[in-house]
This record gives C-alpha cells, sequence and structure tokens, in this order.
C-alpha cells in the first residue's frame, strides 16, 4: 500500500472557493473563519496540491482599484512561484451580487448581459496574468422558476452569443492556448438551470462559431443531482476530447448540491470515474470542488483536503488493483471475446441468418464481476 500523500504530478488542484467556504448556509450563519484567497494558494501549495481554481472575484474582490488589482496579482503570482503551485482555470463570479438575480448572459436587460460579459473577460484577463488558459463558466443564475418571464429558446441564443463573445476577445488579445468550458448543473441556486447536464452542454458546443475551443467541465455532483451516473457523464465528454477539466466531489443523488468530500458517497462510482480518467492517461487537472461540512472548524478543513487526496489515491491504488487482477482479468476477457468483430455490409447483413436463441444463452458473469469488483473496494482481495 503506498503512503497516498500528493505528489505535484498527481494533478490535484482544489477551488479557492472550497476552502474559503466559511460553513454558511441557507439557513445558518458561518461556523469558521474567514480565509483570503492569497493565504489558501499559499496553504494548498505547501500540502503538495499541483494547481488551484477560482473566480476572478475570489482573489480580486469586485471594485477592487486598478492598483489594488495589480498588487493582488503580483501577490499571487509570487506566492504560486514560492511554492510551486499554478492557476488553471479562472471563472467568474456571475452569482452572488442581486444584480445577477435573474441571471447574467441570460437576462433580459441588456445592460445586466454586459456587465456579466465584463466580469468573463475580466476573469479571462485576471487567468492570463496568472499564467492560466482556462475560463469554466459555471453560470449560476442563468436559468428560471417562472417559465413564463423567460423564454428558453432565447436563453439559448443568449449562451451562444456570449461565448462567441468571450472567443472573439480571446482571438483579439492573442492569448495562445487559452480555453472557454461550460460547467452544466440542473439546478440551485435556480429552480431550473439552463444546459442541465453534459449533454445538453456538448450540443451548444456544436453551434459555436469555434467549437473546437469550447470543453465541458463534468463534476461529478452536478451529474447525481440529476440522477445520472457521473461515470458515463464524464465518459461521454472524454470520449469526444472534451473533458477540460473535472470537478470531484460527492452528492447523495437528486437533492441540493451537497458538494461533499471526494467519495464520501457514491463509492463505486467513484471508482468508476478514477479509472476512467487514469485508464485513459488523461492529463487534465483532478479538481476538487466540494465543502468542508458546516460542522469543521479553521484546522479541520485541512483535514477535507487532506480526505479528498487520500480517497482519490486509494481509488487510483484499487484501479491499479483491478487491472492487475487475474480473476475479474480473465472474467473480462471472456465477456469481451469477439467484440471487435466486423459487421458486413447491409445488402449481405440482411440475408444472414441469426440463431437468437443461441445468441441469447452466451454467458456475461455480471454477477461475478461484480460481487468480485466488490470485495476488492472492500478490501478483502
Ligand atoms: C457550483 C459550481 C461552482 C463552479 C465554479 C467554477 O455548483 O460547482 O463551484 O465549479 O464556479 O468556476
Ligand atoms: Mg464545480
Amino acid at each position: 500500500m503506498g503512503d497516498h500523500q500528493p505528489k505535484k504530478s498527481d494533478h490535484f488542484s482544489f477551488g479557492l472557493w472550497t476552502i474559503m467556504n466559511t460553513g454558511r448556509d441557507p439557513f445558518g450563519e458561518p461556523t469558521r473563519e474567514p480565509i483570503s484567497g492569497l493565504d489558501v494558494i499559499t496553504e494548498l501549495g505547501r500540502r503538495n496540491v499541483y494547481a488551484y481554481e477560482m473566480h476572478a472575484e475570489d482573489l480580486v474582490p469586485a471594485g477592487s482599484t486598478a492598483a489594488q488589482r495589480d498588487r493582488l496579482i503580483k501577490e499571487a503570482n509570487q506566492r504560486m512561484a514560492d511554492e510551486n503551485i499554478i492557476c488553471v482555470n479562472c471563472g467568474a463570479n456571475v452569482f452572488a451580487h442581486p444584480v445577477f438575480k435573474d441571471g447574467g448572459l441570460t437576462s433580459h436587460d441588456p445592460k445586466v448581459r454586459q456587465l456579466a460579459l465584463q466580469r468573463y473577460l475580466n476573469a479571462i484577463d485576471i487567468g492570463h496574468e496568472v499564467g492560466c488558459n482556462l475560463c469554466d463558466l459555471w453560470w449560476g443564475r442563468d436559468g428560471a422558476e417562472v417559465d413564463a418571464a423567460k423564454d428558453p429558446v432565447e436563453a439559448i441564443k443568449r449562451l451562444r452569443e456570449g461565448l462567441n463573445y468571450l472567443q472573439q476577445y480571446i482571438d483579439e488579445q492573442s492569448y495562445a492556448g487559452y480555453r472557454l468550458a461550460i460547467e452544466p448543473k440542473p439546478n440551485e441556486p435556480r429552480g431550473d438551470t439552463y444546459l442541465p447536464t453534459g449533454g445538453h452542454a456538448l450540443a451548444l458546443i456544436a453551434t459555436l462559431d469555434k467549437p473546437e475551443n469550447c470543453g465541458v467541465v463534468i463534476e461529478l455532483a452536478h451529474a447525481r443531482m440529476a440522477g445520472l451516473n457521473a461515470y458515463h457523464e464524464v465518459a461521454q465528454a472524454l470520449e469526444c476530447g472534451k473533458l477540460f477539466d473535472c470537478h470531484f466531489n460527492a452528492q447523495k443523488p437528486l437533492r441540493f448540491d451537497q458538494d461533499l468530500r471526494f467519495g464520501a458517497e457514491d463509492l463505486k462510482e467513484s471508482f468508476f470515474v478514477v479509472k476512467l480518467v487514469e485508464d485513459a492517461g488523461w492529463d487534465g487537472p483532478r479538481s476538487f470542488d466540494a465543502h468542508p461540512y458546516r460542522t469543521a472548524d479553521r484546522e479541520e478543513v485541512w483535514d477535507f483536503v487532506e480526505g479528498c487526496i487520500r480517497t482519490y489515491l486509494i481509488l487510483r491504488e484499487k484501479v491499479r488493483q483491478f487491472n492487475a487482477d487475474a480473476d475479474i482479468q480473465s472474467l473480462l476477457k471472456e465477456i469481451h471475446e469477439g467484440a471487435e468483430g466486423p459487421i458486413p455490409p447491409p445488402a449481405e447483413l440482411s440475408k444472414m441468418s441469426f440463431d437468437a436463441d443461441a445468441l441469447a444463452r452466451r454467458k456475461m458473469h455480471h454477477e461475478r464481476l461484480d460481487q468480485l469488483t466488490q470485495e476488492l473496494l472492500l478490501g478483502v482481495r
């Protein structure tokens, strides 16, 4: 068994907002002291975390003067160099201020849409200045409760317009390698959010002016909130080269956004997501986007950080064990036997005769395979 300590080469990352979270929820006041974005960068770097993500406002609060902005960015760059930590995503906070109460890019008010775009432009600039090359758009409030008030067809058009506008800016600025991503979520804080799942986001991306430059960030909890299999969500994005980042956390299905520590629920699904990205050699950041429990004090937040990382590393070890397990691999070999067979042309295929009853008798071994997987995860293999 390994020591389950992170290395920079593991590509772990945390959102600044996850550590800055003070335990506040819709029903209660904060339960722990605030911490600055700068201090989070330092603390994560010291713990061998490879990268961080942020909303530009986590580092540079909205309304900062140009001098304050420049000082904070300079200080962030200094701390990043000191602790050998990089920034892998800089999005924008287009959800906290009341001006965005009915969304940003999909607001009916052109001034609010412009303000939202300004926030995203600012995030792209700040991201560029800290050496990051991804702007993950989680719009938060671009959704609705009152369908009579907002036309979803119009909303989708506005989201497309917004993404095209930001892409044009990236091109004009010659921010080489800078990319955009959509982070879908089905609901919360809105009753319904536009583009609720990875599939919806991928469909919109295909209609952009420069679809090749926009991908998705799949968050496991968001897929589970929609009652989906998070493993399948991540797999589809990965298969089409659109998984630009992945947010690892945990969630009981069909509930409010619980943002639990990675692995705290849905262990088997978490295992298969780790297996997916590891087996594929995916080189994106393993980003944790979760919240410490409201019951955690400032110090225990670091237990949360360590917990996310340890669970990932333990699951990665289980993946290796799964791939090396003789019984599991021989079952898999039998299950996949002949799977790559060619499909004859339609003229030939339509005349072929099949013994469907014989085909139906093929053994699947699912009971045994699943039990072996279970036992491996439970630590008795
Ligand atoms: C909220 C989202 C949010 C995004 C972040 C990305 O549910 O997960 O935390 O990940 O805004 O920039
Ligand atoms: Mg997220």
